[in-house]
């Protein structure tokens, strides 16, 4: 059963989000790619959020860059939780991005990630780690991918 939506403003979006995509697949949590935006879709993204809970999914990965309604307005649709990922803009660098996402008025809240490629790989190991709760099976293979993360590490630069 698909349990996050990787959601993201545009096509130009899937360079970014592609990462958090993989590590989902890496972990065996089945999940689903569309592309929905609060500006050029609002009608796909209303429809996309208010149905996301009632089709069986747990979380929403949401990507967006610039002016980033994306994760906001999703999560004013949805009582899921919502990790946003601000895409890296061509003209502020993601930092247009990332204040979009992260200044959430009080009460409808979005997990913020970084900007750019480490925030998606963080909002699909923080989606992981979400579901690993109810999941102990997703939980053994969470440990394992930090354990063999560490272990890759290299203990001098050269
Ligand atoms: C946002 O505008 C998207 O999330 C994307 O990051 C940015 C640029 O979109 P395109 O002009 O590349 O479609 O809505």
């Amino acid at each position: 059963m698909t349990r996050v939506g990787i959601i993201m403003g545009s096509t130009s979006d899937w360079e970014t989000m592609r990462h958090a995509a993989e590590i989902l697949d890496t972990l065996g949590v089945a999940h689903e790619t569309r592309v929905v935006s609060a500006h050029r879709t609002p009608e796909r993204l209303y429809d996309y959020a208010k149905g996301a809970a009632d089709r069986g999914l747990k979380v929403i990965v949401a990507g967006a860059g610039g002016a980033a309604h994306l994760p906001g307005m999703a999560a004013a649709m949805t009582h899921l939780p919502v990790l946003g990922v601000p895409v890296e803009s061509k003209a502020l660098k993601g930092m247009d991005s990332l204040l979009s996402i992260a200044q959430m008025p009080g009460g409808i809240p979005v997990g913020t990630l970084a900007i750019g490629k480490a925030g998606a790989i963080n909002a699909g190991l923080l989606a992981a780690a979400i579901l690993a709760g109810s999941d102990a099976d997703l939980e053994a293979r969470l440990i394992a991918w930090r354990a063999e993360q560490t272990d890759s590490v290299a203990e001098t630069p050269e």
